[in-house]
């Protein structure tokens, strides 16, 4: 039987990577998140990754011809593997893509789960978040520091800070997931497919409520 068919709905900073990196392991989940992908491919410096750059740099959507093949791509890969599709869809173009990749696939979706939190919060979860450039681990630096100040607990790595998490560029995100993604709330409300979420409280707090949507692993 196919695994579980998650979307993690969210603004910049809502903790869908956070969240995700938990629910992957314990549901035995493929965590596909395309602003990780993206970096990778900036990382490395393929074309994709060059005409990327861009668009991430300034807090805009990256054109949806980039995404939707990279997304395909990954999911075709995954098999009958749960997913946990983090970041993306970003646009209702994305989202009725989605859909058709889906049905291609006789995959379904079983959740949008919507991490629900206030701007003044996001922006200041930003401005204290650190990166690992190499194995995508998050960390804040009064939440969840790392064990050794500015290198990865999991692979030893410096910790970065990610160009976009700048203040400029981050209001400009918050506008573009206002008036982009912020309206599949909606759209996937209209599915019942929407969990709402109030992520406050703690980054544990907020897990054991997604698990109890969920259920319990492997039940
Ligand atoms: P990304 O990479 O998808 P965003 O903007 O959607 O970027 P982001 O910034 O990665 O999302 P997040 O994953 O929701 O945020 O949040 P996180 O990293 O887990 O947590 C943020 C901080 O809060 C961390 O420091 C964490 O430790 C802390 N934290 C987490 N949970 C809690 C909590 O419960 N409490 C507290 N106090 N703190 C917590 O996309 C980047 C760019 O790529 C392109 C776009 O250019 C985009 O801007 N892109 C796409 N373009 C077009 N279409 C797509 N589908 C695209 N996907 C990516
Ligand atoms: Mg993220």
């Amino acid at each position: 039987m196919a695994g579980l068919g998650l979307i993690l709905l969210g603004a910049p900073g809502s903790g869908k990577g956070t969240q995700a990196a938990r629910l992957a392991g314990a549901y035995a989940l493929q965590h596909l998140s395309t602003g990780d992908l993206l970096r990778d491919e900036v990382r490395r410096g393929t074309p994709l990754g060059k005409e990327a750059k861009g668009f991430m740099d300034a807090g805009g959507l990256v054109p949806d011809a980039l995404i939707l093949g990279m997304v395909r791509a990954r999911l075709e890969e995954g098999g009958e593997k749960g997913f946990l599709l983090d970041g993306f869809p970003r646009t209702l173009g994305q989202a009725e893509a989605l859909e058709g990749m889906l049905d291609g696939l006789g995959r379904k979706l079983d959740h949008a789960l919507f991490l629900d939190v206030p701007e003044d919060e996001l922006v200041a979860r930003l401005a204290l978040r650190r990166s690992c450039p190499g194995c995508g681990r998050v960390y804040h630096l009064k939440v969840s520091p790392p064990a050794a100040d500015g290198l990865c607990d999991a692979c030893g790595q410096g910790l970065i800070q990610r160009l976009d998490d700048t203040e400029a560029v981050v209001r400009e995100r918050l506008k573009v997931y206002a008036a982009s993604t912020h309206p599949l709330v909606e759209h996937y409300e209209k599915r019942k497919l929407l969990r709402h979420i109030i992520a406050l409280g703690g980054i544990e707090t907020i897990q054991v409520q997604l698990r109890a949507i969920l259920g319990e692993p492997g039940a």
